[in-house]
């Protein structure tokens, strides 16, 4: 191709030809990288024609068929808004003009409830594995702009969406925030940080959290979340410090577990207040609360909201909270009632159950009170109309949950972690299994010394539930039977303090007991004893490997080193497949099907797939037949099944 271009070119043609016109002359580079890169998305769609989806977690293909209608958000005369280009109006604005500061200060004296959209991450990280992409997030970027305006924040980043993006979609994590920011200039943008862990699932050194934090803020995040998972105070003072020092809006958050109206549990009311004080201390923009498997009840929301807001009135409280029980819309209007300045929710079709309460629901609940949200709720249910679809799309990632369960009460399983748990469950065929499951996870918790259960503290529950189900240990077997077995990796770290210290202490003799002298017993914070990551050697190293490095890479690097480099190995393989329509991503279109691919802006392509040729008994291939803008074009494809 290089070839045909270089000997078409009208410079070669018309003799005028000097030594240097190669180097001259980058269109000819541009179109060989075009063309390698069109070649290399043929190689993803041809794999996909012959093998199917091979993206993990997926079960058949998706429902939705045919295209996606997007919304027509109308103004108060009925007339279509130009969503062509962005909305300039909402709260980012006082952020960016005057700072953290004043930014928490004017939530704080705003009037009514604000709420945060967290569709763009927790709902989907909640129901349907991480697995919403970058381009259907982009699609709805600017409508949403609109519809969403007056909005506290939206959530679209951290959490399990940083390694689900490189890990099973092939994403650039980085790249996905660069380009809603793009397109949404006005809403606050909000990620959650797991404090001294970053997004990954046990502690890093302090530099690798500082440089992240400089990174996510640079590329476009406003506020950040950020808690630890077992409320420990010293873990979460690192991701404040980073946030403060990257120029972030602070909300540090106090992960709610257990029961506080329960006198009989670990965690009551003056716990809370105690942690209050001291994330106050700490020095916090926003008090976040973080209710990762909706166990605050709507009086419980009553009386910690108003205990909070009684001692600290100028303090912006923030509330996230999981459907999970069915209670979520109730207990955001608890928070809303009693003084909370932001509540969580997610568009209709990506709420309830294990992910936030429903917007339309809250706003039904709230609208023309004194804790109106101020959104306008026909662009709200426009924009729910796009969800809907996409809901279809990414049927093929529902873990088949059918209702409520209230018991989350007793197991307190977070949000995620349920529909995982759930998902697993039913792809092994453990449906009757699944009742033991939580009953294991309830034990495996008291075991533990009833810990805060989130990520990762979540994860070292779950696994040993999962433990003692499959051996079928019970309480007293695990306890009687410690000093002999082999616990999973995730306890053995959490019983040497790689995840901070639990309040109350480790369980004893427990602990001693399963890490029997092999592994140390930290009594301070991790990250304490670690030392610095190399960021030079790194970014060198990536450079060496991958032919480029950016400050980004470095950060990824630095949170899953190996996901990052198989990630790096994919894209060499196929390229940014992040362009490709969910749909061709997910399942092979039909033979003839026309779609198209914007490779980039102005560069279209429009692709048909032709035939997939017979099985050669020699080599295990199969040749695929497209048609790319006109143009028949082959693949060779290893038949895998
Ligand atoms: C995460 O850490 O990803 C969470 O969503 C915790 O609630
Ligand atoms: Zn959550």
């Amino acid at each position: 191709a290089f070839l045909a271009s270089l000997l078409t070119h009208e410079v070669f043609i018309s003799g005028n030809c000097w030594t240097t016109f190669i180097d001259d002359t980058p269109e000819l580079f541009a179109l060989m990288t075009s063309q390698n890169r069109a070649q290399k998305l043929l190689a993803y769609l041809g794999d996909v024609a012959v093998n199917g989806s091979s993206i993990k977690g997926q079960v058949g293909e998706p429902k939705f068929k045919g295209e996606i209608i997007m919304p027509v958000l109308r103004d108060a005369n009925g007339k279509a808004i130009d969503v062509s280009s962005p909305c300039q109006k909402g709260w980012r604005n006082i952020l960016l003009r005057e700072g953290p500061v004043a930014f928490a200060k004017a939530i704080r004296q705003n009037k009514g409830t604000l709420i945060m959209d967290t569709t763009w991450r927790d709902a989907h990280q909640s129901l349907l594995a991480t697995r919403v992409r970058t381009i259907d997030l982009v699609n709805i970027a600017k409508h949403t702009s609109y519809a969403y305006a007056n909005a506290y924040s939206l959530e679209c980043w951290g959490g399990a969406t940083f390694d689900v993006a490189m890990r099973f979609l092939y994403e650039d994590p980085w790249d996905r925030l660069r380009k809603l920011r793009k397109l949404v200039p006005n809403i606050p943008f909000q990620m959650l940080l797991r404090g001294a862990n970053g997004v990954a699932y046990s502690s890093l050194p302090d530099n690798a959290i500082f440089h992240f934090c400089e990174q996510a803020k640079r590329n476009g995040v406003d506020v950040f979340r950020v808690f630890d998972a077992l409320n420990d105070v010293d873990q979460l003072a690192v991701g404040i410090e980073a946030v403060k020092k990257a120029g972030g809006v602070v909300e540090a958050a106090i992960c709610y577990s257990g029961d506080m109206l329960n006198p009989n549990k670990k965690y009551n009311l003056q716990y809370y207040l105690d942690l209050t004080d001291k994330v106050v201390t700490l020095g916090t923009h926003i008090l976040g609360i973080k209710d990762m498997a909706g166990v605050l009840r709507p009086q419980a929301a009553t009386m910690l909201i108003g205990a909070i807001r009684q001692k600290y009135p100028d303090l912006p409280i923030h509330v996230h909270t999981h459907d999970s029980a069915g209670t979520g819309v109730a207990s955001m209007a608890a928070c809303a009632w009693a003084g909370a300045d932001a509540v969580d929710v997610a568009t209709d079709s990506l709420s309830g159950m294990t992910s936030q309460p429903s917007v339309g629901a809250l706003l039904a609940t709230l609208e023309g009170t004194q804790c109106d949200p101020g959104l306008n709720v026909d662009h709200v249910r426009a924009i729910d109309g796009y969800w809907g679809q996409l809901r279809l799309l990414y049927s093929c990632f529902e873990a088949g949950l059918t209702g409520p369960d209230p018991e989350v009460y007793v197991h307190e399983i977070p949000g995620g972690q349920l529909t995982n748990l759930i998902f697993q469950a039913s792809q092994l065929g453990l449906g009757a299994q699944w009742a033991e499951t939580k009953k294991a996870y309830t034990h495996a918790n008291q075991l533990l010394g009833d810990i805060v259960k989130v990520t990762p503290t979540s994860k070292v529950v779950g696994d040993l539930a999962q433990f003692m189900v499959s051996n079928k240990f019970s309480y007293q077997d695990v306890i009687d039977k410690a000093a002999t077995l082999d616990f999973p990796a995730s306890v053995l770290d959490f019983f040497e303090g790689l995840m901070g210290q639990p309040y109350g202490g480790f369980p004893e003799p427990l602990r001693t007991n399963a890490l029997r002298g092999q592994r140390r017993k930290l009594t301070e914070r991790p990250g304490k004893s670690l030392p610095p990551v190399d960021l030079v050697g790194i970014k060198k190293q990536i450079e060496k490997k991958f032919g480029s490095a950016t400050e980004c890479d470095v950060a990824s690097y630095n949170m899953y080193p190996k996901v990052f480099e198989e990630y790096k190995a994919f894209c060499e393989k196929y390229g940014d497949l992040s362009v490709l329509p969910t749909k061709y991503f997910l399942s092979r279109p039909e033979i003839g099907e026309e779609f198209h691919v914007e490779l980039e802006k102005g560069k279209l392509l429009i692709l048909r797939l032709l035939a997939v040729g017979p099985l050669s008994e020699q080599t295990g291939q199969r040749e695929v037949f497209f048609e790319m803008n006109g143009e028949v074009r082959q693949v060779t494809v290893d038949d895998k099944k």
